[in-house]
């Protein structure tokens, strides 16, 4: 599934005087698929899932969001599983008006019945209504830690019943001991494919301050504050993992 074309990611390669944070940029735009499948382990595994579940839940007559859709891998994921229902539209959603722009490309590409829209918009504005699929694919730890519970309100509160929220996060674990554990798996993840100890440190500074991490246990609660359920992480990946709720 890995779709789109992608220059290396090199952004992290030399060394910085300063170090600014994380901004997805033209620049990162360009090089995002190849960042994300040598970052994330288990991305494409995800996409394989997403598509699994759109298929398995999307109802007819009903809306599939993808927030922070970034250049439309889950939004393409989700339209394929979706293919075949009646009366359903595809929303994406992105702030960063870079991927938006090349998020309609890709999707313009792929031939579908399924009318999707793309917007460029802040999730924390997005309405949500008649939904019976809201995927957020590592989108929502970028979100201010206070606002998350709104956010996720907001989508339980325009699910259809049977609807569900399928939530990819990277996580921390609530032992430092694993926690060391798992962060140590995931760099060695980042230099079997490649990346310098300066890249992998650089790319760190560079996101700390803009994505703050939760552990399982803070998302589950939270998941569960809104009115889910059922919650379930259905994959794991060192401190990545995907949830899949569901407003019964
Ligand atoms: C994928 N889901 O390939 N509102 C809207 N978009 C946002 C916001 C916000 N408040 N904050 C961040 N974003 C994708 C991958 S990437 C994950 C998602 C990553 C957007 C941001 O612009 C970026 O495109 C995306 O969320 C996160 O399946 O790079 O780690």
């Amino acid at each position: 599934m890995s779709q789109f074309d992608s220059k290396p990611d090199a952004i992290f390669a030399e060394p910085l005087t300063q170090v600014s944070d994380f901004a997805f940029d033209q620049r990162v735009v360009e090089v995002f698929p190849d960042m994300i499948n040598r970052s994330v382990p288990g991305y494409q595994s995800i996409l394989q899932g997403i598509h699994q579940l759109t298929r398995r839940f999307a109802q007819p007559d009903s809306r599939l969001y993808d927030l922070g859709c970034s250049l439309g891998a889950a939004t393409l994921a989700m339209r394929q599983g979706a293919q075949g229902a009646s009366g359903i539209n595809m929303v994406a959603v992105d702030n960063s008006e870079a991927m938006v722009e090349r998020c309609r490309l890709h999707l313009e590409g792929y031939r579908s019945e399924i009318p999707a829209e793309v917007k460029c918009e802040d999730i924390r504005d997005t309405q949500i209504t008649d939904a019976s699929v809201v995927t957020m694919n590592f989108t929502l730890q970028f979100v201010p830690p206070e606002q998350r519970q709104g956010v996720l309100q907001t989508i339980y509160d325009g699910l259809k019943p049977g609807g569900v929220l399928l939530l990819s996060e990277k996580f921390k674990s609530e032992n430092a001991a694993m926690d060391d554990v798992l962060v140590d798996l995931h760099h060695e993840f980042k230099r079997a494919n490649g990346y310098s100890e300066l890249e992998i440190s650089q790319k760190r500074a560079a996101i700390e301050n803009v994505m703050r991490i939760d552990s399982l246990e803070t998302h589950e609660k939270r998941l569960r504050e809104v009115g889910f359920s059922a919650v379930q992480v259905w994959f794991q990946c060192y401190n990545f993992a995907a949830l899949i709720a569901v407003k019964w």
